[in-house]
């Protein structure tokens, strides 16, 4: 089933210059991107965007790190594109990630960990509304 999901290549990331790199081992997951763009995340953004956090303690640092550079927002597709690519991510915290998953090639630590995906298709269209309009997007 051809779905899409919402992917954030966060700060930590770009400030490293991996956004190539990450976007291939998306394509090369059988991910297509049909929808990119950089921005910088203004705090209301964040602060909505991570809303279902807002009673977990790192929830004031997770805002500051998301505003902290620029961040590049996708839209990807895909078969089952939700699953698919939270295994391409690997576990949140980059100690526990399966070899070969961008987490466990990129991220940092639990936080500052390289990339976003949506946990659910309902989610993903959700997110995606966030940051794109339809016709921002060319499948
Ligand atoms: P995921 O990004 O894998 O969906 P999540 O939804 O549980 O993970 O958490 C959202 C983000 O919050 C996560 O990517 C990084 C941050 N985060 C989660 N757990 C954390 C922790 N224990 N300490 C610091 N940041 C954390
Ligand atoms: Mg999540």
């Amino acid at each position: 089933m051809t779905e899409r999901t919402f992917s954030i290549i966060k700060p930590d990331a770009t400030e490293r210059n991996l956004t190539g790199k990450i976007n291939a081992v998306i394509e090369d997951a059988g991910l297509r991107i049909v929808a990119q763009r950089r921005i910088r995340m203004t705090d209301a953004q964040a602060k909505k965007f991570y809303e279902v956090h807002a009673e977990r303690p790192f929830y004031g640092e997770l805002v500051e790190f998301m505003t902290s550079g620029p961040v590049v927002v996708q839209v990807l597709e895909g078969d089952n594109a939700v699953a698919r690519y939270r295994e391409v991510m690997g576990a949140t915290n980059p100690e526990q990630a399966a070899d070969g998953t961008i987490r466990k090639l990129f991220a940092k630590n639990v936080g500052e960990n390289s990339v976003h995906g949506s946990d659910s298709a309902e989610n993903a269209k959700i997110e995606i509304a966030q940051f794109f309009t339809d016709d921002q997007i060319v499948g």
